[in-house]
C-alpha cells in the first residue's frame, strides 16, 4: 500500500522541527511535484496521511496518522522515532541516508584527528606557557585509530584514514571486510579492539546494546592517554566516567559533538573542561541539496512498489 491520496496527487506530510523548514520543503516540493507536500500548518487530513517525512516532531503526531505506512527520517539516528510510543508495529522506519552527511562527517572526524595525532592540545598548552617545545608525532603508521560502527559513516571515515596511511582498527555487530582496516565484531572482540586504539571515534547507533558503552571499564581497557572522538549519541558515554578517566589521565582528550542533554546545560562541567573539545551537534548535518534528492528517490521507488532502501531493522534498533 502506497498511502492514500487526498486529491490527485499521494499526500506526504512534512513534520520536521530544528531545520530550515522553507529550503526544506522547497527542495522535497521541486524533487517530488507528483506530490501533495503539506506541513501540520496546512492543516492536513491526518487520517489520510500514507508517508511522512519526520524530524523531532510534536509529541503525539504519529496517533494521529492511523493510515501510517512509512516514516522517512531526515536525520541518521531514528533512536527517538523507535523509542515513540505512538509508532506502530506495521510502519515502516527509513533512516537517513545522505552523501553530504557522510561528506561532514568524514571532514570532522579527519579533522579531530589529525588534531590529536599532530599534537595540537599539547602547542596549545605550550602557546599558554610560552613554551617553544617542538615534538615530533609518530608517523600515520605507527598511529593506531578505532572507529565503533562500521556503517554508511564509519566506514567512510575508516577509508580516508586508510589512505592517509593511519593503522586503521574497526568494531560491527556482524564481521565487515574493509580494504586495509583491521575488523574487530561483537562484545566478545570488543575489549581486543579497545587494546589497540589510541584515537577512538564513536559512529554507533544507539541501541539498547550500544547504550553507555563507553563507561569506566571500556575506557581502562584503552592504552593510557588515549583520545576520544564521540559523534554518536551522548548516551553511548557515561559522562562521570569519561570526567574520571580525563582527571585520571587515562584519556588524554575528548571530543564531544553530542550529548546526553541538547543543548548541555550550561553548567555542565564538559564546557569548561581543559582536555574537552565540546560541538553543538554539528560534526555533520543531513544535507537539503543531496538528502532531498535521496528521499525523492525512495519515495519514488516507493511509490512504483518497488523495495524501499535504508529501511531500519526495528528490532535490532538501527
Ligand atoms: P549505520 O546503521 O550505517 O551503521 C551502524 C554501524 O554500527 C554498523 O556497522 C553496525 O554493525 C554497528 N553496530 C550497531 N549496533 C552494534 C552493536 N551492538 N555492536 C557493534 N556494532 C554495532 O549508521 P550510520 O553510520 O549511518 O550512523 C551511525 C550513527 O551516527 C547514527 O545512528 C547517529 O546516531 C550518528 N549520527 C550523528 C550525527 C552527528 O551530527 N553527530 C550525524 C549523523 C549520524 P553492522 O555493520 O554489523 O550492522
Ligand atoms: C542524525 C543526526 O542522526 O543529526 O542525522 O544526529
Amino acid at each position: 500500500m502506497t498511502g492514500t491520496q487526498v486529491g490527485d496527487k499521494p499526500l506526504l506530510l512534512y513534520a520536521c522541527t530544528g531545520v530550515d523548514d522553507n529550503q526544506w520543503l522547497a527542495a522535497m516540493r521541486r524533487e517530488l511535484p507528483e506530490l501533495d507536500i503539506r506541513t501540520l500548518a496546512d492543516d492536513p487530513p491526518l487520517e489520510q496521511v500514507g508517508m511522512a517525512f519526520i524530524w523531532k516532531y510534536p509529541a503525539g503526531l504519529l496517533a494521529s496518522l492511523p493510515r501510517l505506512c512509512v516514516a522517512f527520517s531526515l536525520g541518521a539516528g531514528v533512536e527517538s522515532i523507535l523509542r515513540d510510543p505512538d509508532l506502530r508495529e506495521d510502519v515502516t522506519v527509513v533512516r537517513m541516508v545522505d552523501p553530504g552527511l557522510a561528506i561532514g562527517m568524514n571532514e570532522f572526524v579527519l579533522m579531530r584527528v589529525l588534531h590529536y595525532h599532530r599534537q595540537m592540545p599539547e602547542h596549545a598548552e605550550n602557546q599558554r606557557a610560552h613554551r617553544w617545545a617542538p615534538c615530533v608525532p609518530p608517523l600515520p603508521e605507527d598511529r593506531r585509530v578505532g572507529i565503533l560502527g562500521l556503517g554508511e559513516l564509519g566506514s567512510r571515515c575508516a577509508r580516508t584514514l586508510v589512505n592517509l596511511g593511519f593503522d586503521v582498527a574497526g568494531w560491527a555487530r556482524s564481521p565487515r571486510n574493509i580494504d586495509g582496516v583491521t575488523t574487530f565484531a561483537g562484545r566478545e572482540q570488543l575489549d581486543a579492539f579497545l587494546a589497540r586504539t589510541e584515537i577512538l571515534v564513536c559512529l554507533l547507533p544507539l541501541t539498547t546494546a550500544t547504550a553507555n558503552i563507553l563507561d569506566r571499564r571500556a575506557i581502562s581497557t584503552l592504552p593510557r592517554g588515549a583520545y576520544l572522538i564521540n559523534v554518536a549519541r551522548g548516551q553511548h558515554v557515561v559522562d562521570e566516567d569519561l570526567l574520571a578517566a580525563l582527571d585520571s589521565g587515562q584519556l588524554r582528550g575528548a571530543t564531544l559533538d553530542v550529548f546526553r542533554e541538547e543543548p548541555l546545560p550550561s553548567t555542565h562541567p564538559f564546557w569548561s573542561h581543559a582536555k574537552i573539545t565540546v560541538v553543538p551537534h554539528v560534526s555533520a548535518i543531513t544535507q537539503v541539496k543531496s538528502a532531498a534528492r535521496t528521499v525523492a528517490a525512495n519515495i519514488r521507488r516507493y511509490l512504483a512498489g518497488q523495495p524501499l532502501q535504508n529501511v531500519v531493522d526495528r528490532k535490532l534498533g538501527y
